[in-house]
């Protein structure tokens, strides 16, 4: 099948990239997003999320003359569905589809016979078949036999979102071949990685299935951790070690799993299924209190929080990345507000971002002065090459907590900080 116009909605993390990346190999794209903000922060040729590389590819893309950013989408070859997938706002950990239905509505009087919908957004089991294409045929069209739908889900990793757009393999799901081979000719426009085509619920499945994985092994990792706080272990020399055997790769214990994707994709399986899923809501629930476990961490190095002066570094998912969604380092300063310190945060990708109860500083220095303990909650580059002298220089303490394992622990404790590391428990703490 030939494109020549596409329409992407959504302009976020995926959308944005996607968009670009095909205005960039000569289509024709109208890009949508529903946000008046988004829209104008774009049309001024800025960006307003951070990714590598991806301000220059946006202003190439406009540039050119063959990415325009709307409100509403057009008439197009195709459309791509890239909207967020959050959680529900109740407790009953559903996926909530809404984002999902609106796109999906707002391309009803735009489709036409012939037309591929492609949707993008990490979805439950079954949601193109039974939520997108019951939508799409209220334009009296028929998916599969008047119009192609097709289910790929979006597998790129934050910060190397550019680099895994083009190289990464993709699994297209059909409704029917015709549908899944329309997709492959659209994403063979960039896609350089192989490009799978599955049947009905398998590629909802697999997306799934590859965050779950992820979400357990990190879950493992944490309470390995726990473990070796408890038994005087160093978890990061168990695990190098560990690593060494030819089918062992244990991932890293943190302050818990944040980001839009592994920590909210298990919960669509648990939906599809919560009585066949115990590991995958364990995993869950080890992962979520991960920041609660952080935080009894500091209140044990400081003796107790009331009153306590605490910097927390960084606030984001995970390293240099701007993304706060789900972020454990958020609940964690928040818990520690909540529990009465006083808490200054700072991070150097969104210094505006505020968390209930602490105070944002716009500098590291800002952060620092006057602060009892230093806690590593994200790993950035720019944490990760503080110099722990000069930190030591600002602050009024010198007590540091690495959650991260990411601080040298020999030049800490020579700097004179009392250096506590997630996971290091006894003799070796
Ligand atoms: N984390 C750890 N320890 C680790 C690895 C990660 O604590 O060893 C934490 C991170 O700090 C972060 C969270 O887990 O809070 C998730 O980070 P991540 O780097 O594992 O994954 P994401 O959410 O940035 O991207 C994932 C990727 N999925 C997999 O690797 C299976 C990506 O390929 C997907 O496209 C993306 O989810 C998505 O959009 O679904």
């Amino acid at each position: 099948m030939d494109f020549q116009t596409l329409c992407v909605l959504g302009l976020g993390y995926i959308g944005l990239p996607t968009a670009s990346t095909f205005a960039t190999h000569g289509l024709r794209v109208i890009g949508v997003d529903v946000d008046r903000h988004v829209v104008d922060v774009l049309r001024n040729g800025e960006v307003h999320i951070y990714e590598p590389g991806l301000r220059t590819l946006v202003q190439a893309a406009i540039r050119s003359g063959n990415l325009v950013v709307s409100e509403l989408p057009e008439t197009a070859d195709a459309f791509v569905i890239a909207v967020p997938t959050p959680l529900g706002e109740d407790d009953g950990k559903q996926a909530d589809l809404s984002y999902v239905i609106a796109a999906s509505e707002s391309v009803v009087p735009h489709l036409r016979p012939g037309n591929l919908v492609v949707l993008e957004s990490t979805s439950p089991p079954r949601t193109t078949l039974d939520v997108v294409a019951p939508i799409l045929e209220r334009s009296g069209l028929q998916a599969g036999s008047d119009f192609h739908l097709a289910y790929t889900p979006e597998r790129v990793l934050p910060g190397q979102i550019l680099r895994e757009l083009i190289e990464n393999a993709r699994v297209i799901r059909w409704i029917d071949r015709a549908s899944a081979e329309a997709g492959r000719d659209l994403y063979a426009i960039f896609v350089r990685g192989e490009i799978l085509l599955t049947d009905a619920t398998t590629a909802e499945m697999v997306k799934l299935m590859e965050n779950t994985y992820r979400d357990i092994n990190i879950a493992v990792a944490n309470e390995f951790a726990r473990v070796s706080d408890r038994i005087g272990v160093d978890i990061w020399e168990a695990i190098e070690l560990a690593n060494r055997h030819p089918r062992i790769d244990i991932l890293r214990p943190g302050p818990g799993v944040g980001g839009h994707c592994v920590s909210i994709d298990p919960w669509f399986l648990v939906q599809a299924a919560p009585d066949l899923t115990p590991i995958i809501q364990q995993a869950r629930r080890t992962n979520d209190s991960q920041p609660a476990y952080v935080v009894n961490l500091v209140s044990q190095a400081l003796g107790g929080l009331s009153g306590r002066r605490i910097a927390a570094l960084g606030l984001s998912y995970k390293s240099d990345v701007d993304d706060l969604r789900e972020s454990p380092a958020i609940e964690i300063a928040r818990i520690l507000a909540f529990e009465g310190a006083e808490v200054r945060t700072y991070e150097p990708f969104d210094p505006e971002a505020v968390v209930p109860g602490a105070d944002p500083a716009t500098s590291l220095e800002m952060a620092l002065k006057g602060a009892e303990v230093a806690v590593l909650l994200v790993d950035h580059q720019t944490f990760k090459e503080l110099d722990p002298q000069q930190v030591k220089g600002m602050m009024s303490g010198h007590v540091a907590i690495d959650t991260r394992g990411a601080w040298d622990r020999a030049a800490w404790s020579a700097a004179g900080f009392e250096l506590h590391v997630l996971g290091v428990g006894g003799e070796n703490a």
